[in-house]
């Protein structure tokens, strides 16, 4: 239908220029379960452009961090840097209290009416496929427009949720003695953040000292070799940041870390990661539409990347890739080679 095509450009231009009616009214889309919701979110994202310069933060770590009152925080501290700013909170396991996320909104002050910032958490809705895939859809509006993305998503240890690939900087929050946290680090069952911050810290000195073992454990690990994400840019030393959500302090020098890592990143590794973070997304919808079966009859995981990599490459957005895979799937279903 042309006139929804034109429909969905129309609110694609309208994101871009950061109108917060739109930005809700596409966020709504994606959270509509209705059939044909899915057509007309894959149109609007192939219409959606990434905003110039946009830089995409993950939030993550153990629940009760402080990571909403951080994110809440860091968000002031990038207003006031003149960045227009949307939060995303995804939150697997609020899905027994009702996926409303109260207590988020409550420790997320913001300012309604500032028109440059846009704050959004995602309730559970079913299986952590279909989060991971809303989540997605959601960053993608979001990184259309506004400067900064910022997500909190709970999450240590193996990653409960794809969400923190999703982003093009990982920063792992803790709160003083935490130390399953430095045991996961050197354990290597968690891998490792591109920032680290010790939050809580008017705990004065056990902050201190979370953050001194924490700088030890990652230079210990870079001694054998590994240090930070295989994507990571060029000499990245992961920084181990101390803060107060509460007191607002060590903002300024978080705000300024991420920087660094965007810059560090660079133009190449910045889109390595999108491009891997885009495969996932793709990988994911076609497993939970169609199964681990479909992987199989495609060719198994090593070639379906490929086949995602050059769909990817002719500007098709994850979801509607996953769509065509899923009917050559269904093809060879019907018609076995
Ligand atoms: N002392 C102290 N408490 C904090 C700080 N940041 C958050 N909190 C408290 O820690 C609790 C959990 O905070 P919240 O932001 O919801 O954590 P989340 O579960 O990681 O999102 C709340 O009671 C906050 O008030 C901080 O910097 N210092
Ligand atoms: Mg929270």
């Amino acid at each position: 239908m042309p006139d929804a095509a034109a429909g969905d450009a129309g609110l694609a231009a309208q994101i871009a220029a950061a109108d917060k009616t739109s930005v809700a009214a596409a966020l709504n889309l994606i959270e509509d379960r209705r059939p044909d919701a899915q057509a007309r979110i894959a149109r609007l994202l192939s219409a959606l452009s990434l905003r110039p310069g946009v830089h995409r933060v993950g939030i993550t770590g153990p629940p009760g961090v402080g990571k909403s009152t951080l994110t809440s925080a860091l968000a002031a501290e990038l207003r006031r840097r003149q960045r227009t700013v949307g939060v995303l909170a995804v939150d697997p396991t609020s899905q027994r209290s009702g996926g409303a996320l109260l207590g988020d909104r409550a420790r997320m002050d913001f300012d309604p009416s500032d028109q440059g910032l846009f704050v959004r958490s995602l309730a559970t809705a079913g299986a952590l496929g279909g989060l991971t895939h809303a989540a997605n859809a959601v960053i993608a509006v979001l990184s259309s427009a506004y400067d900064r993305v910022l997500v909190e998503t709970v999450g240590v240890g193996q990653s409960e949720t794809e969400v923190e690939h999703a982003v093009d900087t990982v920063c792992l929050v803790v709160q003083p003695g935490s130390g399953d946290v430095l045991q996961f680090i050197k354990a290597g069952v968690m891998e490792i953040p591109d920032l680290l911050v010790v939050n809580k810290g008017d705990q004065h000195a056990l902050a201190q000292q979370a953050a001194t073992d924490l700088a030890v454990a990652l230079s210990a690990l870079r001694r054998v070799g590994i240090d930070g994400a295989p994507s990571a840019g060029p000499r990245w030393k992961v920084p181990v940041l101390v803060t107060s959500a509460r007191d607002r302090t060590g903002l300024e020098a978080l705000a300024d870390a991420l920087e660094a890592h965007l810059h560090n990143l660079g133009t190449t590794a910045l889109a390595a990661r999108r491009r891997a973070a885009a495969s996932r997304w793709a990988l994911s919808v076609l497993q939970r539409r169609y199964g681990e079966h479909a992987i199989e009859v495609l060719g198994g995981e090593a070639t379906l990347r490929a086949l995602i990599a050059e769909a990817l490459d002719r500007g098709s957005p994850p979801p509607t890739v996953a769509s065509d895979l899923g009917q050559s799937y269904l093809e060879r279903l019907r018609d076995p080679a």
